[in-house]
């Protein structure tokens, strides 16, 4: 029975904006280890931040694109593909032309092309899924772009059945892998599921996951063709592959699952809670990844949040930026379920007030939570 308020709604969207803007300057493609605490705390600690200038931090494509999911589902009450797709496009269009503050840094290259075949072709009912579903020969993208804008949709949604839905449907407009869908659900859902529970218990939080996401992938169905990462590696040749690449490999494929991968962060998350082992970066990336890939920043992102839920709010942004990768996409997704869970009140002062658009951010909080309570 218990009810979110105002200030979870509003810690929601602010949380993940923080976790773009402040988590953007890191993001690398790069395959090195994880980012130093202290090159992490040297940029963005809360006392470091309070001589910047208000809004000098800016967002990039994951506010973006979060933005326009929010005034679609403001505007419309509901989730309509069609006016979706149509923001889209128009802020993308509006940021190539210099209006919006200018250019805005970091879209992938298969999204923008989705964006001009719907400025092309017009967009409607008939024709607005088919460019993502034609891309990469059907196979549609497995980027993390549907999960990484999905956390308004857990806002606006009002049962878990609700939210697979329209994860679902918003993310497959340019997301039509099943990874990159999937990982959207599971966001959306971690998201939910932190703004609706009052006092989390991982191991609790983690199991209803799997639960939901056992029913998604269809596991007892597909039980040979979801695989963990040793059974994907059992079915080929790897030997001349690292372990990044195997991990790599594993997912961007369609065996991938995010049950299986689930019980690999609960395994994780015993080892540190229950057993008191040391924290290894290293060997969290190796077991789950933070690329762009929705199979690797997902499951990242509901460990991150997890494995810092009772520390300092600071120590979840600078832990989840210290795995390095996609640090703006994984902050956004992680700092989503925070602020869902703790609300705005609790984060510094000086991060909400450098982040780029912040009061209309929080505004979007507000009127999502009346739009629910009406
Ligand atoms: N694009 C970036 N970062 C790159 C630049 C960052 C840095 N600041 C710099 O300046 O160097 N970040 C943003 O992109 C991610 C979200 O991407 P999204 O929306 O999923 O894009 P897309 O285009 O759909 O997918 C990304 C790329 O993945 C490859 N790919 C996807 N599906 C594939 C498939 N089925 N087969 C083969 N390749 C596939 C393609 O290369 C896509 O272009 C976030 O990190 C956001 O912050
Ligand atoms: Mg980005
Ligand atoms: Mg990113």
């Amino acid at each position: 029975n218990y009810k979110p308020c105002v200030d979870q709604f509003k810690g929601c969207l602010v949380g993940a904006l923080i976790g773009d803007c402040l988590g953007a300057p890191f993001e690398s493609n790069s395959f090195t280890g994880g980012i130093s605490m202290q090159r992490i705390t040297n940029l963005i600690n809360p006392l470091k931040l309070e001589s910047k200038r208000e809004g000098s931090k800016r967002f990039t494509d994951d506010t973006a694109m979060s933005k326009s999911v929010s005034y679609s589902l403001i505007h419309c009450g509901k989730f309509d593909p069609v006016d979706m797709a149509d923001r889209f496009t128009k802020s993308f269009f509006d940021e190539r032309r210099g209006c919006a503050g200018g250019v805005r840094d970091g879209y992938g290259g298969a999204v923008r092309e989705i964006f001009s075949l719907w400025a092309r072709n017009g967009i409607n009912i008939e024709n607005v899924y088919k460019p993502s579903i034609n891309q990469f020969e059907g196979k549609g993208s497995y980027g993390n772009g549907g999960a990484m804008r999905v956390a308004s949709v857990a806002l606006f949604s009002k049962s878990i059945e609700e939210c697979v839905e329209n994860a679902r449907g918003s993310a497959t407009l340019t997301h039509a892998h099943r990874n990159g869908y999937n990982g959207a659900i599971l966001q959306c859902l971690a998201v939910y599921k932190a703004l609706n529970t009052e006092l989390i218990c991982w191991r609790k939080f983690v199991h209803e996951l799997i639960e939901e996401m056992r029913k998604i992938e269809d596991i007892e169905n597909n039980d040979k063709l979801k695989l963990t990462k040793e059974e994907f590696l059992a079915e080929d040749d790897y030997e001349d592959f690292s372990e990044e690449e195997i991990l790599s490999e594993w997912t961007r494929s369609e065996s991938f699952s995010f049950t299986k991968q689930l019980r690999v962060i609960e395994e994780l998350l015993t080892e540190h809670y229950e057993n008191g082992k040391i924290d290894d970066i290293e060997h969290v990336i190796k077991l789950i990844g933070r690329d762009i890939t929705a199979a690797q920043a997902v499951t990242a992102a509901v460990y991150c949040f997890l494995r810092t839920l009772n520390e300092p709010i600071e120590n979840t942004l600078y832990y989840t930026i210290s795995l390095g990768g996609d640090t703006d996409t994984i902050g956004t997704m992680c700092m989503a379920m925070v602020g869902a869970y703790r609300g705005s009140d609790q984060f510094p002062k000086s991060w909400i007030r450098v982040c780029e658009s912040h009061q209309e951010i929080r505004t979007l909080g507000e009127k999502l939570y009346e739009q629910k309570n009406r």
